[in-house]
């Protein structure tokens, strides 16, 4: 079962919108507003995330996704701009993908589970931190892919402080 929550309109500032389906289930929400400031996603319950922006300015967000094994997906698609996100995404096996622009430092821990962090960004200068990139994940930049083996080849606007 699947419950979907379209948001749209000019700004949202300050809001949060908490995801509380039920293990099994998926909530998908998506936000496509000209401008948000400081969203707050919370996943409560022990449902599974399908977050997506299609466009639009999303600044100072922070996405926290069910602690369990759900499998969680977050993406932001190649019209929107992303500023400074905080990400967390739990044990389950999650999809983090980023086809925007992305300005400022922006911070993932995708938790356990085989995690693919996608990258495709356009212009902008943003920082991207893999906070705890391990064996299990796989980072996709444009069309070459990367394992905790050859990180080191990867652009350097991505971190992985603890790999
Ligand atoms: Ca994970």
């Amino acid at each position: 079962m699947k419950t979907k929550v379209a948001i749209a309109g000019q700004r949202l500032v300050d809001s949060s919108i908490t995801n509380e389906a039920p293990k099994g289930e998926t909530s998908s929400v998506v936000v496509a507003v000209t401008k948000a400031k400081n969203l707050e996603f919370e996943t409560t319950g022990k449902g599974a995330t399908d977050f997506s922006v299609p466009e639009g300015k999303i600044m100072k967000p922070t996405f926290t996704t069910a602690k369990g094994k759900a499998t969680d997906a977050i993406t932001f698609v190649s019209a929107s701009t992303l500023t400074s996100a905080d990400i967390s995404t739990g044990k389950g096996a999650d999809t983090i993908t980023f086809n925007g622009r992305m300005k400022g430092k922006t911070t993932v821990e995708s938790g356990k589970g085989k995690d693919v962090i996608e990258v495709n960004r356009q212009s902008g200068k943003g920082k991207l931190i893999l906070e705890d990139f391990n064996k299990k994940d796989t980072l996709i930049v444009g069309d070459e892919t990367f394992t905790i083996d050859n990180i080191d080849d990867a652009p350097k606007f991505i971190k992985f402080p603890n790999a």
